[in-house]
């Protein structure tokens, strides 16, 4: 039956135009203001090259005309347009014949709107695809001339606009925070004289030694290629066969299968270059330098199995953490160090220092602090800058220069490759968040995207009209003349031999805690390979590195005669131990940037609950409320406390320590709740610092938690907020796991 069309005209339920979304003029940053609780940003220097589409770096909304005007995007301005400015009339209907169809294809705005909309993914990265990133500054200590040209170091108190993008490796972009893996730690610095790019990790060595075994590394720890699973894991067959197979690799995996690789927040992580760089002076005198940075709110890391919670509970959580911290203007702050040494110190090291699977112990060489690193501001928007970021190892400013470290020299080529991949064309350098912020001039010219072209006659040099810019070996950059000699060969050098030195180094290094986590993980990802072959290989390793962890690992996979140890080239030397290594022997013992839960009910007292925000905030920490009603809960007073979150949506994973302000009618109530129940007996397994008033015993008492199990437990009588406070400094109740296992 036909049916009459009726024809309801969509805008007319449009949102009123008042309360459609647009951008706040005043929002948009501008470099010269000053923003609270920071130092300006640098101001841009110099002019970009003549062009008639720059767009400024700190502003993706804004382009300039060729005259300087300013164009504002779509969002700036109340009338919708096309992409080519035409403004639109309809934007709820496609163009139809009739009320009912069929579709025209006519309709301009349509096809232009799908057509943009099935081109908006770009291949995510190969590795490090799930990142987030923030923009900064670097300010630098002191004058280095004496070490370095490179300008960043010329002058202390000197600004540099930087922008840092954190990541996991094997993931995809969708995957969760909290995988067992290499954090990325990139640090793109918009120096006077050019992009400076320190492309590093939470981990200061790597898997592999030589370049041409990434693609077999990276392939080996990504799904399986014929069941596409698992995602975001190195626990499987693949990866572990690799490594079984890659004794060069065992320093690293020892890295990885510590505490460092599920790091509690990007702003507990340590930065690392890996690699020997070379800093060259005006006179072209070099000092080989290894790249450190050190967060000021310490190390941190979470247990594995809060690793595993927090993926469910918030696969963001690592991101939300840097975007709340920011947001908040608690800006989180690293110091760059450097470890400084001649060839003579080269020669004398143990080990080779081109060799990327080693380091130098920061006893034997201490670093220098050479400047801080303050990220005060998100993105605007994610896609232009932090996924459009585009880093390469290459990247080096006058001044700074590369060792002849074989992984660094093919990561050099990489890079570049990928970004013309990921990002589409060989203009990717036009994009506002890859753009130099110092003046730049170059005769690259058209292809794909092409921002600015050179203007005028001259694209080419030298010419006969004196015109455009020419090189300048005073100013440029230079490499350091060194004289490689040798035969041309595929050989790994007898220097690079020693595989398990390092690692016995490290492992020892840790705490007995931090030592039972490397084997409960090894025993984890070993369960998780289907050949048992491959875990006896793995066995025979860990005997090279430490005999008692490797019965400890072979015991728990339940293998019953242990292997031969595995064939080394070199077999481990027994290194001084080096503190440096661990996170536990290095303790913030304070709670600034943490987070406390606090757990209410209906019926408690607000004063002893302000007592601890007062107190918990003034030493830089959060505090956020969790209630069984998102609505909050109702005081003895009968005020009502806002809650952040409702009991069923926040576990204790996702806190550093948990107060529990509970009535005994509230705690019996709680005693019944699932979600209630997991809050405390994970926030007690997993060593955290409780709080408790004493109506919160039932619950407590429910999950068979004694209230005076031990120094972790903090009976709050609304007079110690304080001790509650210093017990929380030590971040875990270690004592715990040696009745509850980890
Ligand atoms: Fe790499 C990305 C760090 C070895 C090839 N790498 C990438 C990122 C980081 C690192 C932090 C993400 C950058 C971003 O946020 O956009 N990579 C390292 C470190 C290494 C290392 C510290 C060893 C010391 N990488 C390495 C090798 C190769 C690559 C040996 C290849 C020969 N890496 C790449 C890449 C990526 C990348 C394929 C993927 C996305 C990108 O570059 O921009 O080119």
């Amino acid at each position: 039956r036909q049916v009459a069309p009726r024809v309801i005209d969509q805008r007319q339920q449009q949102i009123d135009p008042a309360g459609r979304h647009r951008i706040d003029p005043d929002h948009r940053p501008d470099t010269n203001t000053k923003q609270p609780g920071s130092i300006p940003p640098a101001p841009e220097v110099g002019r970009l090259t003549p062009t008639s589409q720059e767009a400024r770096v700190h502003d993706q909304t804004l382009t300039r005309g060729a005259g300087g005007e300013w164009h504002q995007t779509a969002t700036d301005q109340d009338v919708l347009t096309t992409a080519q400015g035409t403004p639109v009339a309809d934007d709820q209907n496609s163009l139809k014949v009739g009320a009912r169809g069929p579709a025209l294809i006519e309709d301009f705005h349509f096809r232009e709107k799908l057509f943009h909309f099935d081109h908006e993914r770009i291949p995510e990265r190969v590795v490090h695809a799930r990142g987030y990133g923030a923009h900064g500054y670097f300010e630098t200590y002191q004058n280095l001339s004496h070490l370095t040209r490179a300008d960043i170091f010329q002058r202390s108190g000197e600004i540099t606009p930087v922008f840092v993008r954190f990541s996991t490796v094997a993931g995809s972009k969708g995957s969760f925070d909290l995988a067992r893996d290499v954090r990325g730690f990139a640090v793109k610095f918009y120096t006077r004289e050019g992009n400076w790019d320190l492309v590093g990790n939470n981990i200061p060595v790597f898997f592999i030694q030589d370049a041409i075994k990434f693609p077999d590394m990276v392939h080996a720890v990504k799904p399986e290629p014929d069941r596409a699973f698992p995602q975001a894991q190195s626990a499987h067959d693949n990866f572990w066969d690799f490594i079984s197979l890659t004794p060069e690799s065992m320093h690293m995996i020892m890295w990885i299968m510590s505490d460092r690789a599920i790091p509690r927040s990007f702003r507990f992580m340590e930065g690392f270059g890996v690699h020997t760089f070379r800093l060259v002076d005006a006179e072209d005198r070099s000092t080989f330098v290894k790249f450190l940075w050190k967060p000021k709110l310490g190390l941190q890391s979470v247990l594995w199995n809060e690793a595993v919670k927090i993926n469910g509970a918030d696969p963001d959580f690592h991101r939300r953490d840097l975007w709340s911290a920011i947001q908040s203007g608690n800006f989180p702050e690293w110091e760059l160090q450097m470890q400084l040494f001649d060839q003579d110190f080269a020669d004398s090291f143990d080990f080779d220092v081109l060799d990327p699977t080693k380091l130098i112990p920061e006893e034997i060489l201490p670093p220098l602090p050479v400047g801080r690193m303050v990220l005060d501001r998100m993105p605007d928007n994610f896609f232009a800058e932090t996924e459009q970021i585009a880093f390469m190892t290459q990247n080096v400013p006058p001044g700074i220069d590369f060792s002849d470290d074989p992984l660094l020299q093919g990561r050099n080529f990489s890079y570049l490759d990928t970004q013309l991949k990921r990002l589409g064309s060989p203009n990717f350098t036009h994009l506002p968040i890859n753009a130099p912020k110092c003046p730049f001039a170059h005769f690259q010219q058209d292809g794909h995207m092409a921002m600015h072209n050179p203007r005028g006659r001259v694209n080419y040099q030298p010419n006969s009209w004196g015109r455009g810019p020419r090189e300048d070996p005073r100013r440029g950059h230079r490499s350091h003349a060194t004289e490689p000699t040798g035969p041309k060969q595929r050989l790994r050098p007898e220097s690079f031999a020693d595989h398990y030195s390092q690692a016995r180094q490290f492992y020892r290094s840790q705490t007995p805690i931090e030592q039972r986590h490397i084997i409960d993980a090894l025993t984890f990802e070993l369960s998780k390979c289907e050949m048992p072959m491959i875990r006896i290989r793995m066995v025979a390793h860990l005997m090279q590195i430490d005999r008692a962890m490797a019965e400890m690992v072979a015991e728990k996979l339940g293998i019953d005669s242990m292997p031969h140890p595995a064939d080394a080239a070199l077999p481990a030397q027994d290194l001084p131990l080096s503190p440096a290594l661990s996170i536990l022997a290095n303790g913030p013992m304070n709670f600034a940037g943490r987070k406390l839960g606090v757990l209410v009910c209906d019926g408690i007292e607000t004063a002893l609950l302000h007592d601890l925000q007062a107190t918990f905030q003034a030493e830089g920490a959060v505090v956020e409320i969790i209630a069984p009603k998102v609505g909050g809960a109702r005081a003895a007073d009968g005020t009502m406390i806002p809650a952040h979150h409702m009991i069923d949506g926040a576990p204790s994973v996702l806190f550093d320590a948990v107060a529990l302000l509970l009535d005994a009618d509230g705690a019996a109530m709680l005693a019944k709740s699932l979600p209630a129940r997991d809050f405390v007996s994970d926030a007690f397994a997993h060593c955290k610092i409780m709080g408790f008033t004493p109506g919160a015993t039932p619950l407590l008492v429910s999950q068979g938690i004694q209230t005076g199990a031990d120094d972790g437990m903090i009976p709050l009588d609304g007079t110690n907020a304080g001790d509650f406070l210093r017990a929380c400094r030590k971040l875990r109740q270690w004592t715990r796991t040696l009745v509850i296992k980890s």
